[in-house]
């Protein structure tokens, strides 16, 4: 049997890659792993809903039944106020940035974006949903209040991100910019067990993945390339949540894409929390992402919390192919 790699024992060793590593960056790994490991069990338990109370009602001990994604969301949050290694977060679920009061007086030098249950209306039909998060370190002084620059970064300079998929197994994928590593939760023993070591993307893949349903509403360019994937005889999956999409594209190969469309005209996916950890993933990964107009996802400067963006992401290949048709068809000259 072959020794088995716990996700803390495998950041632990990790830091010793990094000579100045003051263990502040690893201790905020571990604890989004814990986290992690709540949610899941919530999650794992979204089928007995029916038993223990619909969201928004009272269960059957009298508490109020939270929604999922909220409830991941404070939890996150949570850890993330008692790890002490964390000055602020911004969250798909929270408006405006929550600034995070120092722990022991110990400023702390990281920020961290997430979006807690990515896909959560498929939370209702048991299908899998997933965690995306981001870590960055805060431009602004230390010694004072963390400021909205601090969120607005490109997505060149994240330290470190990742994602959570709780599908049929539970698997935390992160990097912190040397490559990505996977780990599957063995629930005999509560932890995260590396389980896939420095993931590479298939240069090509049999996958293309994209809500065909609106079709009509994409632009000329982007339904040529779909087009095109289906006269390969690609085939199509479209799961509905991002994390468990792209997830599979990271594996087998393919293309996802999010283009705008008349309701979205800037795209669906948002930019901080979505878009940008996954796209540093599946480019350490040996993968491209870019938006439908052709910017590299991670040399967008951030202008809003909640910004949306066109995705094109998966393997080198398959984007670059991508863009060709964009180039090639599309009506105004890029
Ligand atoms: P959410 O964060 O509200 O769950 O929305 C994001 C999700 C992605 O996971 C998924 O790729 C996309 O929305 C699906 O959108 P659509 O139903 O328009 O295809
Ligand atoms: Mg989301």
């Amino acid at each position: 049997m072959n020794r088995i790699v716990t996700l803390d024992e495998f950041i632990i060793r990790r830091q010793k890659d990094y000579p100045l590593a003051s263990g502040e960056l690893t201790g905020l790994l571990r604890d989004i792993g814990v986290a992690a490991k709540i949610v899941n069990r919530e999650v794992n338990k979204a089928g007995l809903v029916n038993i223990l109370g619909v969201a928004g009602a009272e269960n059957a001990t009298g508490d109020m039944v939270q929604k999922l994604d909220l409830y991941a969301n404070e939890k996150l949050i949570e850890c993330l106020r008692n790890s002490g290694e964390c000055c602020g977060i911004a969250s798909e679920e929270d408006e405006d940035f929550v600034p995070i009061p120092p722990v022991v007086g110990k400023p702390s030098k990281y920020v961290v974006v997430f979006d807690p249950l990515d896909g959560s209306s498929n939370i209702d039909v048991n299908v899998s949903v997933g965690t995306i998060f981001g870590i960055y370190r805060r431009v602004s002084d230390v010694d004072g209040p963390v400021q909205r620059e601090d969120f607005f970064q490109k997505g060149t300079e994240l330290v470190a991100a990742g994602y959570v998929l709780y599908g049929t197994s539970t698997l935390l994928v992160y990097s912190t910019g040397r490559g990505v590593n996977g780990f599957t939760l063995d629930p005999s023993i509560g932890e995260f067990c590396l389980s896939h070591q420095n993931i590479q993307i298939p240069s090509r893949g049999n996958y293309y993945s994209v809500n065909q349903g609106y079709y009509l509403k994409f632009d000329v360019e982007m339904r040529r390339y779909i087009d095109h994937c289906s006269d390969l005889n690609l085939r199509l999956r479209y799961i509905g949540s991002m994390v468990s999409d792209v997830h599979r594209m990271l594996f087998q190969g393919g293309i996802f894409l999010y283009p705008n469309t008349r309701k979205y005209p800037h795209g669906k996916l948002r930019l901080l929390y979505e878009c940008n950890p996954l796209s540093f993933i599946v480019e350490q990964a040996g993968g491209r992402a870019m938006t439908c107009n052709l910017d590299r996802i991670l040399d967008i400067s951030p202008v809003d919390l909640h910004q949306r963006v066109t995705i094109a992401i998966g393997s080198p290949d398959m984007v670059d192919e991508m863009k060709e048709f964009v180039m090639r068809y599309k009506a105004v000259p890029i």
